[in-house]
């Protein structure tokens, strides 16, 4: 998962560009970067980090421009190094830069066209730079000197007619205009909103609409799955379907746990379906056990909080902050002699003894993946005295891998994969278990005011919307995941070799 934005301003637009990747720093804290426009240059800035620590005044004054794209990155399998940093650049044509959230699933096939027809050099193992040659060359097949918009949709219908996947892009073609666009399922977000300022309307094109809001933009919709918005550099803004049969299936999962509550995807409130999940777990729970002797709800902070107040206003429990979260979390110092420790929850979360002495406590988290923090959160709860640990899942069993962008591990390593709800029970060690059902999660995110029919649900039903993933693909990414965190074990087990030696 990542977080894109795009800007056309009035004025230069580094600081606005900062401050919204600021805000969409939850949707990834790997790397960030930067690129401006300004009299046909470009100044790009991109680092592996924070955007905090990516950007110091020295890089901000440099990135002139009235327009540019940003981007922040989540890890995900060998994306890890800082050239894979986004956004991306070709010189050719009029020099485009792109920056993207999602996967693409025919990628290996995509590198092979660019290299043997397209004739065209792509340095890195990111898809994202697949994705920018594709447009790259499709753009260039039109043979302009100069793009207009009819040139930039036309080389975005190729793109959804070469590349499958879910993605989201923003893409800017120096001295001419920023391009955004989403996948013809529209599994990752993409929302675009104006201001007006003293010198004209400004756009911003970004993944989720906290930032337009953040930044005083208002959210003017999501692109639709399939289409494109094109704003030229002097301030027009064109649309474009570019897709031949679009259907939207989102991804559930950002509404689960990836954006932020205050944003509004596809015209639902992230915010209101949470309460709705609540709402449906309580239900569950009364449907399983009319009697249940649940004396208090707690949150595991933060994103369950949402769910967890609406469940417990819907039992008519007590809900209780059992938890605190450290919010500075420092550094991991690997010291001569020691290896390499991962930090501990308890080091990240600590117990309120009092709201757990004695008491059948009901704990809510969003999601549970691996189950290894869960685990260890119960046995907090336990030796805070709870009487009996209960367990709720605002999210239903995660048994599939994610092969649209989202960083999740192999099928392997999710707790709940060929598994029962019982045995994540036994393993988590939690005395009752709920998971939501996914046609109650169906509906808490689709069945509000605004409609949503399908979603793309595959990492709980394993039924992968693009209709391309099959067996043997599973077992290529189980198989790269596994590779590159062997990697990652290599290069720390070196540095510690390195260390003692
Ligand atoms: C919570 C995010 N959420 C917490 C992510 C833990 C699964 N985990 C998914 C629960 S927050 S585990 O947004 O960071 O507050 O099942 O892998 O142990």
């Amino acid at each position: 998962m990542c977080g894109i934005v795009g800007i056309v301003g009035k004025s230069n637009v580094n600081q606005a560009l900062y401050d919204a990747l600021t805000v969409l720093q939850h949707r990834g804290q790997d790397a960030a970067g930067i690129v401006t426009s300004h009299d046909g240059r470009l100044f790009l800035r991109k680092d592996n980090g924070l955007v905090r620590d990516v950007f110091h005044q020295r890089h901000m004054q440099r990135l002139v421009g009235h327009m540019g794209i940003g981007h922040v990155r989540y890890p995900t399998a060998g994306s890890s190094t800082s050239a894979e940093a986004q956004p991306f650049y070709v010189n050719s044509p009029y020099g485009i830069t792109l920056a993207h959230n999602g996967n693409l699933t025919n990628v290996e096939q995509l590198a092979k066209e660019i290299y043997e027809s397209d004739l065209r050099h792509v340095n890195t193992n990111s898809d994202s730079e697949v994705l920018l040659n594709v447009f790259a060359h499709e753009l260039a097949q039109r043979g302009k000197l100069q793009p207009t918009e009819e040139d930039v949709f036309a080389a975005v219908t190729d793109v959804h007619n070469r590349c499958v996947g879910g993605y989201a892009v923003v893409a800017m073609v120096t001295g001419y205009g920023i391009v955004g666009f989403r996948d013809p399922h529209g599994i990752r977000p993409i929302v675009f909103g104006q201001r007006h300022t003293d010198e004209g309307v400004e756009y911003m094109i970004a993944s989720e609409s906290v930032s337009l809001d953040v930044l005083g933009f208002t959210l003017i919709r999501d692109l639709a799955p399939g289409e494109a918005v094109y704003i030229t550099e002097d301030g027009k803004l064109h649309t474009r379907q570019c897709a031949v049969a679009p259907k939207l299936t989102p991804c559930i999962f950002e509404h689960v746990y990836l954006a932020r509550p205050d944003s509004i995807i596809d015209g639902v409130s992230v915010y209101k379906a949470r309460l709705r999940m609540g709402e449906k777990l309580a239900d569950k729970i009364l449907r399983e056990r009319p009697q249940h002797d649940i004396d208090v709800v707690i949150p595991i902070p933060d994103t369950s909080r949402t769910a967890a107040l609406e469940l417990a206003n819907h039992l008519g429990v007590k809900f209780r902050e059992g938890f605190v979260k450290n919010r500075y979390i420092g550094r991991t110092f690997i010291m001569p002699g020691q290896a390499a420790r991962k930090k501990s929850v308890r080091q990240k979360l600590n117990a309120i003894e009092l709201e757990f002495r004695g008491k059948n406590v009901m704990l809510v988290d969003d999601s549970i993946v691996r189950g290894t923090t869960c685990k260890q959160i119960i046995q907090m709860a336990r030796e805070a005295g709870a009487k009996n640990v209960y367990f709720c899942s605002a999210a239903p069993a995660v048994r599939y891998p994610n092969v649209y962008g989202i960083d999740m591990p192999s099928a392997h390593e999710l707790i709940a994969h060929n598994r029962t709800t019982q045995d994540v029970a036994d393993l988590i060690g939690a005395d009752w278990l709920i998971y939501q059902d996914l046609s109650d999660l169906i509906e808490a995110v689709g069945g509000g005011k605004i409609k949503i029919e399908q979603f793309d649900c595959a990492v709980f039903d394993g039924k992968y919307v693009t209709g391309d993933v099959d067996e043997a693909y599973l077992n290529k990414i189980e198989q790269a995941r596994n590779d590159s965190s062997k990697i990652k074990t290599q290069a720390v087990s070196a540095i510690i070799d390195l260390y003692n030696n």
